[in-house]
């Protein structure tokens, strides 16, 4: 059964699914949502993602939205599979969830902002308030310092092995190194900057890269 992935392969929340399924090699398939037109606040989207955002996923009768949920059910489905980006334990699945929870509440809110600020108000011809952008720029460099603590003492940031709590990082960070034009934040730390070019080699992400050339 091919899983239907709803949402543009280009945001963020998608590539974090997506990333998931090529490392777990399950297949699917993309179905485009219109974000430009809205497509995601149309009723019959809403039936699929009652928030009016992407992704949404469909597995034959099972259907799931939030892209971290997804990301840990598939994990845990595929655990036993070639590769394990859950843990094994319950204290590694524990440390897992503690960083995958350091994702979304620490980092994402600061990112999501700065995409916010700098993408899409200058696309909707609304301008953007440096004051926000300072104040995020500050907080993130924050969260980086904890992380740069972490990663020296561990490879991943929640043990050994590379799993879904750094998988989860990679569309914002890759957000930061381009567009976002603040790769310095990332670079000017020793551990951060060797964890996101080892993440980022990965050839999982390489190919959610690849799907919107
Ligand atoms: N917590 C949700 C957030 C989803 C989200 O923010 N999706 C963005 C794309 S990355 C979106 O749908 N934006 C369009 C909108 O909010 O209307 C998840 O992780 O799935």
């Amino acid at each position: 059964m091919v899983v239907k992935v709803y949402g543009p392969a280009y945001a963020a929340c998608p590539q974090r699914v997506l990333a998931c399924l090529v490392e777990l090699s399950v297949e699917f398939e993309v179905v485009p949502i219109d974000l430009e037109s809205g497509e995601q606040k149309s009723p019959k989207f809403l039936l699929r993602q009652p928030f009016g955002q992407v992704p949404a996923i469909e597995d034959g009768d099972f259907k799931l939205f939030e892209s971290r949920a997804i990301i840990r059910y598939y994990s845990a489905k595929y655990a036993h599979g070639g590769i394990n980006l859950l843990g094994d334990t319950l204290e590694e699945r524990a440390l897992i969830d503690q960083w995958l929870e350091v994702e979304a509440q620490n980092y994402n809110p600061l990112v999501y902002n700065l995409v916010l600020q700098l993408m899409v108000l200058p696309r909707s011809g609304l301008s953007t308030n440096m004051a926000v952008i300072h104040d995020c720029r500050t907080k993130l460099e924050k969260v980086l310092d904890v992380y740069e603590q972490r990663l020296s003492k561990s490879k991943y940031l929640a043990g050994d092995s590379f799993t879904i709590a750094d998988l989860s990082h990679l569309p914002n960070t890759r957000f930061l190194m381009n567009e976002g034009g603040m790769g310095n934040l990332v670079k000017e730390r020793k551990n951060v900057y060797s964890w996101w070019i080892d993440i980022s080699s990965r050839p999982a992400w390489k190919k959610v890269m690849e799907l919107n050339n």
